[in-house]
């Protein structure tokens, strides 16, 4: 009974805290149960901070209904986290060694790290994770892969959401680093890798002189094998671009899929050097009105790649930009100014351009840029290209506030967009085909919800799919300031959760989760039920790199063994609560020692570490995994192995000595 008068008691509160009046906000907690009335009247909580509160409580053992797939900046890691929860899940290693998951410590990881070496075999150790991109099924979030960009390296690496680990990482021979990437076309047929700073294709030396003739933008098409779970590179192409910057891409889906949208800057070219008496980056960059939103025919591009219209450079096919004139692949279309991102609306009509340094977000119509195409005639870029006159590829400007950057979109008709200098999120109605689900009349501003602080990306659930959903948008901010307790003078990024469940001016900010661990870009939300991975691995010596059992598994304790060949040591060893055996492994100075372990756990959660101290070596051992270490026994001495996952109340007890005899 008392349960209930609670319950009541908070739904008055709720429907108080919904239709935001404050004033009345007394009378409703006293409707609630005195301890609760108690504490938040102690704690001086609003109506809306207790509907906040009441929205983002997952009580223990209830799940979230959705999960956000976030970039982790320069930590060059993918962050799991759970919504509205905000409840962080796993950090997945990508681009930097990860010892908790024993990736990069000896066993499958190194390998997967070294796919992603410079050509010279130098390693790259870190990542800047800018975009991270959930596989698609017709346009929709399909569960099954993430893709994500290193932009200091321009390196592409492939998720299995089957377990949430790093399957591939790839270099792009011929970019030294990117930004627009990865974004997938609707059905994931190509990850799309697209450029940021110019240079000669294959980084090749060339002076900034030279900047005009010789560097290039370049956009990648890599080819993705959903049965192989990898990209294929052999069947991967690219288009060389004039050396503008090319920034966020897009595909287009529905009445535009086969088209692919990038927003660009610096058609000024410039290259810097104040030091000379040329206006700095930020000046240069900056000076024209307009930059080129570029207009791509990737359907056609892939015909013109399979016809073998390519030179090969490093291994990789270049259509050369003359082709992609000839071939009519590639349409400029003037934006303003300094534009950001581009944002393909969920029926594909429309492609949002925002401007860091304009008011409005730019609508630019596809049946509209479609028809210009169609027409001919157009005048074209210093290079060749053609360029649609802004007038006749626009369908509206919305002025929304300072710095808009990114847009996305609900299941309601309407568009947020984050407001980078105004620290706010603007949403707004789009017109045309959605003006008939809007309470509002097409193409005007609803709200502008202040966030805490300089917005940077925005992500909404399931808001780059063709239908997305209508709970949450997520503001992802730059700057928090004041908003958590001080550590020191590196700062976390704010994470806003905002509740876009009621229609009109009705947003509301619940909940702000710091993000101590870089600085995170972009973000996917996936409904929770479309992710299906593995309770533990499918069957005894699973691998989890090739996904099947591995050749070197045991099933068995009996089949634990040391084989010496020569000054080769191979160990074949069991690993279950709480006992790795063999648990003495002796070998000589100098040998090549190979060591299989298998975990035999087959319940959820039992997770072994093997740390070989001296030796660098952690390994991550999840029911049923296989790993395979190999290395020369250089350093003499007693060593131990143990365990490094709490596994059981004799986890101190798992442990065993690796003896090298000099
Ligand atoms: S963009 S700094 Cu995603 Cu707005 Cu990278
Ligand atoms: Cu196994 Cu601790």
């Amino acid at each position: 009974m008392k349960r209930i008068i609670f319950i009541l008691g908070l739904i008055a509160l709720l429907a108080i805290g919904c239709s935001g009046k404050k004033e009345t906000a007394t009378p409703a907690v006293e409707g609630l149960p005195q301890d609760a009335a108690a504490l938040a009247a102690e704690r001086g909580l609003t109506p809306d901070d207790v509907y906040a509160a009441l929205s983002t409580y997952m009580p223990s053992g209830k799940l979230d209904p959705y999960i956000m797939f976030s970039s982790g900046g320069q930590s060059g890691q993918v962050y799991v986290i759970g919504v509205p929860s905000m409840r962080i899940l796993k950090a997945i290693a990508v681009f930097t060694p990860e010892s908790w998951q024993g990736y990069g410590f000896g066993g499958s990881g190194d390998e997967i790290l070294a796919g992603g070496n410079m050509p010279d075999g130098t390693e790259l150790t870190w990542g800047d994770t800018h975009h991270p991109n959930l596989s698609e099924t017709n346009g929709e979030y399909d569960g099954q892969f993430l893709f994500i960009n290193d932009k200091a390296n321009a390196r592409l690496a492939v998720i299995d959401l089957r377990d949430f680990e790093t399957k591939q990482i790839i270099k792009n021979p011929n970019a030294i680093n990117d930004h627009g990437g990865a974004f997938v076309t609707p059905n994931t047929d190509y990850v799309i890798e697209g450029p940021q700073y110019a240079s000669p294709i294959g980084w090749e030396y060339a002076t900034l002189d030279e900047y005009q003739e010789k560097y290039r933008g370049l956009i990648t098409f890599w080819k993705f094998d959903r049965v192989a779970g990898r990209v294929d590179e052999s069947q991967s192409f690219q288009i060389e671009l004039p050396p503008y910057w090319q920034d966020l891409c897009d595909a287009g889906k529905a009445v535009s899929d086969g088209w692919f949208f990038c927003n660009s800057f610096n058609t000024e070219m410039a290259t810097g050097g104040v030091e000379n008496g040329e206006p700095p980056f930020e000046a240069g960059t900056t000076k024209n009105d307009t930059d080129y939103l570029h207009i791509i025919n990737w359907k056609k591009a892939a015909e013109v790649y399979q016809a073998g219209k390519v030179d090969m450079i490093n291994g990789m096919a270049v259509i050369r930009l003359q082709t992609a004139i000839d071939e009519n692949l590639l349409y400029f279309t003037p934006e303003p100014k300094s534009p950001h991102g581009a944002d393909v609306t969920p029926g594909g009509e429309f492609i949002v351009v925002g401007g860091k340094l304009d008011p409005h977000v730019t609508v630019y119509s596809f049946a509209k840029m479609m028809a210009a195409i169609e027409a001919g005639g157009l005048e074209t870029d210093v290079y060749g290209v053609p360029v649609i006159p802004l007038d006749k590829a626009m369908e509206a400007q919305v002025e929304l506030g300072l710095g808009p950057l990114h847009t996305v979109f609900d299941d309601k008709g309407y568009a947020y967009t984050s407001l980078f200098l105004d620290s706010a999120v603007a949403r707004w109605t789009l017109g045309g085909p959605y003006d008939d689900k809007n309470p509002e009349d097409g193409w005007t501003l609803v709200q502008k919800l202040p966030v805490q602080y300089n917005i940077g990306h925005i992500a909404a659930a399931e808001g780059d799919t063709t239908s997305p959903d209508g709970g949450y948008v997520v503001a992802l901010n730059k700057w928090s300031i004041d908003r958590f307790a001080n550590v020191g003078p590196l700062l976390p990024q704010n994470f806003q959760l905002v509740d876009i469940s009621q229609t009109g001016d009705q947003m509301k900010v619940i909940y702000d989760m710091p993000m101590g661990m870089a600085e995170p870009h972009y973000v996917q939300i996936i409904k929770a039920d479309k992710l299906h991975p593995f309770e533990v691995y499918p069957e005894i010596g699973w691998n989890p790199e090739t996904m099947s059992v591995d050749p070197n598994a045991i099933t068995s304790v009996e089949d634990a063994r040391i084989e010496r060949n020569g000054t080769t040591v191979e160990i074949w060893s069991a690993v279950i609560r709480s006992h790795y055996t063999p648990e003495l492994v002796e070998v000589n100075a100098g040998d090549h020692v190979i060591w299989h372990l298998t975990s035999l756990e087959t319940t959820r959660d039992a997770t072994h570490g093997f740390a070989l101290s001296g030796y660098n070596i952690n390994l991550s051992l999840e029911p049923g995994e296989t790993q395979t270490i190999e290395f020369d026994a250089k350093l003499s001495g007693s060593f131990t192995f143990y365990c490094t996952e709490f596994c059981s109340a004799l986890h101190l007890e798992m442990l065993g000595y690796f003896l090298v005899k000099p």
